[in-house]
Parts: C-alpha cells; structure tokens; sequence
C-alpha cells in the first residue's frame, strides 16, 4: 500500500526553517519564513495577549464545543474590525463571519464552498502570489492560474496588464487579492486602482476573494480595512479571508476567520448554513484559546489600546529597518537604488535578487531568504542590519 508513495516536495518557505535550525553558524540570520520579530530578534508575545490570557486563566471557564462557526463575540469583533463599527452591511445583517483555523483555513473553508456554489469556476492568483494560495485552491479542485501583478522593471505593479489578466477571465471566475502587503511582493495597488479593479470584476462578473493576513502592518487597522470597505460598498458579494497570526503574534494559536458579503440577511443566513456543512466535515468546530485571547483583546477598550500601540511599533520598526538597510547597502557603495525597498509595504521586500544570489547569501553569510529573492523584513534589526546589507552588496556587485 504505501510502498508506492512519493516523497512530497518540501514547502519551500517553511521548509528553509529546518535548514536555518541545522545551521551551526552563530550569526545566522532567517529572513525566509513571514514572522515578526522585535528589536531583540525575538518572536514578541504581546502585552495586550499576556494580559488577556493571565484574565482567561483566572477565569478558569470549562472548555465545552464552540457553535461550528465559532465564538460569537469574537465572530462580531472581527467584522467590526474589518467592516467598520457602524457599517451598512453589517446593519443589513449582510456578513456571515465563521472563526477559523488561522487565515489558511478560512482560505479553505472559502474554497470548499465556492467549489459547491460554482464548480466550473476557475481561480486566479496574483503572479505571484503565496504559493498556499495555489495549493489551497487546487485542493477544493480548482484549476488556478495567475493575472500579471508584479513588475520587476518598476518594482511596482503591472496595473495594465492586471486589469487585462482580469479582463480575459470567464463570467464567475475567482479572483484572488491580498488586502493589503501583499506577500510576496510587498506591493500594493493604490485606492484609484482598487477602484478600477472592482469595475472590471463587476463588469466581467468575476467573484472576489479578498485574503487579508497583515491587517494593520501596512497603514495600520483602519487604513487597511479601506479595501475591505471598498468592496463590501461595491454590492458584489465578496469572500474575505482575514488572519491575526501576524497582528497579533499568535502564529501557533490559529486565529482566523472567513466573512462572506451578501445581498441581504436570508442570503446571508443561507450562505452561513452552507459554511458550517463545510467546517463540520472539516474540523467540525473551531479551537478556543486563541479566539478568546483575541475577542477579549479586542473587547476590552484598555486591552484594545494597548494592542493597537504594539501593532503600531512593529509597523513603525519595520517600516525603520527598510529604511536601514537602504541606507546601509547605499553605505557599501553599491551604485544601485534599492530604494523601492522602503515603497514596499508590510513584512515583504521582493528584494530584486535572483536564486544564485540567494543561495550565496546562505552559503556564504548564512543569510536564508527565499529562492525568489522575498527577504522577511520584519526580521532585521540593529545586530543584523549591517551584516546583511554587506552581504545583499556583496552578492549582487
Ligand atoms: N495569506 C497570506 C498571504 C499569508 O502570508 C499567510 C501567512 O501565513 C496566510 C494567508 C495564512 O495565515 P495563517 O498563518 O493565519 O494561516
Ligand atoms: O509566507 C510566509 O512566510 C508566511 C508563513 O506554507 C507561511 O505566510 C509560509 C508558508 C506556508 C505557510 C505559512
């Protein structure tokens, strides 16, 4: 029976984390796999979460079954996190919310309906795009292909040839978009754009599948939910796959959700049916801890502040050491304009170096990005900064 299975390849993101951990080399730096860490290098647990869980703890509550589509309170904090607190569709009682199993799982849980709802869909992903988006989709048996996005000679975006790639789509194709930073460019569209992006999806017909796993990394909470908001306005019925591994750094919690935009509330009720079938079959019900500690965040007007704060410092720093390592490779003399590094905007720089220069940065300086050239950002600080600079100089002199 199992003689004839094949090795399956690695993932070639979390796959670079077992190589980093077998690297004997003390100054070894991990700019692969998309976490936060703070000045000190470290993986932060936040105040706001420490606070929450020693009140949870002291609560000592009983750990029955969650309803199939989650905690309710944080099922609410969510939409009014993405949607607005005052919002129109969420008055309308337009939105179906179901927690999930980090964002990875609403993706699924969004995918699996999708393929009951329309099943000669297709799936369109950004070019390129998380490559879980692809495996993800494929999965819930889609065929995925991509629509241009990144444009290497800008470093910015291919907007003509996205709105092409979406043009030439079939009525009822899924489009996949990153909310915001998107990952792996760290390249956004502008509101302008979002605003042309929805007229072509109307007019074609396409359906969109926001995924928003960096909420507040890029202009903060509010800023970032822009996009969210243009959509839920547009009266298409839109998917958002919203995640706070990285907002909250509770990567190994798996705190998500799945939200649904649509027409009106006996849709909505209709469509929540259809999405519990999905998650029953799937987990059946989701995990406790990590929606409490973030519900109870959030619900807590000194704890929510105290989030917002630390959310706000990470940005802050991130948004420092792209400028670090700017100034510091124009610091070795190289002749080139990285500074398209600092447009960039959330944990990602698409770092315009090539598969040999990122294997020599491993080699060499024990420096791991991905073969792409995505560098994690959001993992530099002051002890590393230099050595990577001179590094990024020296592989691509
Ligand atoms: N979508 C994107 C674009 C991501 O980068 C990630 C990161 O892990 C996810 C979704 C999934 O988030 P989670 O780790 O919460 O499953
Ligand atoms: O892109 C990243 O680095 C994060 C983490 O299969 C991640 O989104 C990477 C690969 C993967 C799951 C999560």
């Amino acid at each position: 029976l199992l003689s004839s299975v094949a090795l399956a390849p690695r993932d070639p993101i979390l796959g670079l984390n077992e190589a980093f951990a077998a690297d004997p080399r003390p100054d070894k730096v991990n700019l692969g796999v998309g976490v936060y860490r703070d000045a000190q290098g470290r993986l932060p647990l936040l105040r706001s979460v420490r606070e929450a869980e020693q009140r949870l703890v002291g609560e000592a509550q009983p750990r029955g079954y969650l309803p199939i589509d989650g905690l309710a309170a944080y099922d609410k904090a969510v939409q009014a996190l993405l949607f607005g607190e005052q919002a129109a569709v969420l008055a309308a009682g337009r939105v179906v919310t179901a927690q999930s199993v980090g964002g990875t799982s609403a993706l699924k849980i969004g995918a699996d309906f999708l393929k009951r709802t329309l099943p000669a869909a297709r799936v369109a992903i950004s070019d390129p795009s998380w490559e879980n988006h692809r495996a993800i989709f494929e999965s819930a048996g889609f065929e995925v292909g991509v629509y241009p996005y990144y444009d290497a000679a800008t470093h910015g975006v291919n907007f003509a040839g996205m709105l092409d790639g979406l043009r030439a789509l079939h009525v009822g194709d899924i489009v996949v978009l990153h909310a915001c930073c998107h990952n792996p460019t760290g390249v956004d569209l502008d509101g302008a754009q979002w605003a042309q992006v929805i007229e072509v999806l109307r007019e074609r017909e396409l359906v969109p599948f926001l995924d928003m796993a960096y909420q507040g990394f890029g202009e903060g909470n509010e800023g970032d939910a822009a996009v969210v908001r243009m959509f839920a306005d547009s009266g298409l019925a839109v998917f958002v796959a919203n995640s706070f591994s990285k907002s909250f750094s509770l990567y190994g919690e798996r705190v998500g959700a799945l939200s649904v935009v649509t027409a009106d509330a006996d849709e909505a009720e209709r469509v929540r049916s259809q999405l519990k079938r999905v998650i029953r079959a799937d987990y059946s019900n989701p995990p406790t801890h990590g929606a409490m500690l973030v519900s109870t965040v959030l619900n807590t007007p000194e704890l929510r502040a105290l989030w917002e704060e630390d959310l706000g410092d990470m940005r802050d720093r991130i948004r420092s050491m792209r400028r670090g390592l700017v100034a510091r490779i124009a610091a070795h003399g190289d002749p080139r304009d990285f500074s398209f590094i600092v447009r960039q905007r959330g944990m990602f720089s698409y770092s315009g170096l090539n598969a040999e220069q990122v294997e020599r940065l491993r080699e060499e300086f024990g420096i791991y990005a991905v073969s792409s050239g995505r560098i994690c950002v959001a993992a530099l600080n002051d002890a590393n900064l230099d050595a990577v600079a001179t590094a990024i100089a020296a592989v691509s002199a």
